[in-house]
């Protein structure tokens, strides 16, 4: 009986301790998710005023991309060496995919990239707002907001690439590497040899691909790419990719 008496005020004891700890983590974490939440909203100003600068107050087709340099130097991007993914005419491909598996890192998967993914924006002369109706379009002027942002962000995220990167491209297109587009005009001429190894491209076919690795334009690539960068070309089919990306099992090394 004594010591059914212990066991039974044992048990008792512990439920006591158990249930007084209870306030005390409560306290714990309430204080320590306040203390949190307060380096994040100084940081989050920080990163907000940085961004703003770069257009409000202007005319939104004079914002060249240098107005976000102070925008980078805030919110620089943390290099993932062999595992950055560039992409031209091949968006929603290459997301679905990087979506699937994770083996790649998009501009799309950074912080920046994620927050304005989407997005327009600008500013106003004569105003301190930032409007999100009546900003010119991708195409209307070369100086607008939104388009100097992401020729910004794309170069710097091309200068941190290191190691083997990956680029996919669009083989259902004539020419798949175009000089116009933000990878071929910004990207490309911001590799480093010095950090970067090799390029790699993934060509995307579909059923009636139209173009293959000879392309002329993939000439006109590998002219540009700054000598120590070694290039690779690739045709993979969306259909293998698509699998590659629903089979769990296969290696990301393995999907071409
Ligand atoms: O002009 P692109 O392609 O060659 O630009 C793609 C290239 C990628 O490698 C990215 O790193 O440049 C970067 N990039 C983005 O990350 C991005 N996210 C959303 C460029 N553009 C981006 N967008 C929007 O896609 C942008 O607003 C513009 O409308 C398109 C450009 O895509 P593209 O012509 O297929």
């Amino acid at each position: 009986a004594v010591l059914l008496l212990i066991v039974v005020l044992g048990v008792a004891l512990g439920v006591a301790l158990k249930r007084n700890s209870e306030p005390f983590k409560k306290t714990f974490i309430d204080r320590y998710s306040a203390e949190l939440s307060m380096i994040f909203q100084i940081h989050c100003g920080k990163i907000w005023t940085a961004f703003e600068q770069a257009y409000v107050r202007k005319d939104p087709c004079k914002v060249p991309m240098e107005a976000y340099d102070p925008l980078m130097a805030a919110a620089p991007f943390k290099p993932a060496c062999n595992r950055m993914m560039f992409w031209s005419k091949t968006k929603e491909v290459v997301h679905d995919f990087t979506a699937k598996k994770d083996c790649f890192l998009t501009l799309e998967d950074t912080l920046l990239g994620s927050v304005l993914d989407g997005l327009t924006w600008c500013g106003k002369e004569g105003s301190s707002d930032t409007f999100t109706a009546g900003c010119p379009g991708w195409t209307d002027c070369d100086n607008n907001t939104v388009r100097s942002f992401w020729n910004r962000v794309s170069a710097a995220f091309a200068d941190a690439a290191c190691g083997d990167a990956t680029v996919m491209l669009n083989g259902s297109l004539a020419t798949p590497f175009s000089p116009y587009s933000i990878f071929g005009s910004i990207e490309v001429k911001n590799f480093n040899s010095q950090r970067m190894k090799s390029l790699n491209v993934v060509l995307i076919t579909q059923e009636k691909n139209v173009s293959n690795c000879s392309n002329a334009s993939f000439k006109d690539l590998q002219k540009e790419l700054d000598g120590g960068i070694k290039y690779n070309c690739k045709e993979v089919s969306e259909a293998q990719l698509q699998w590659c990306s629903s089979s769990p099992e296969t290696p990301c090394g393995s999907c071409w």
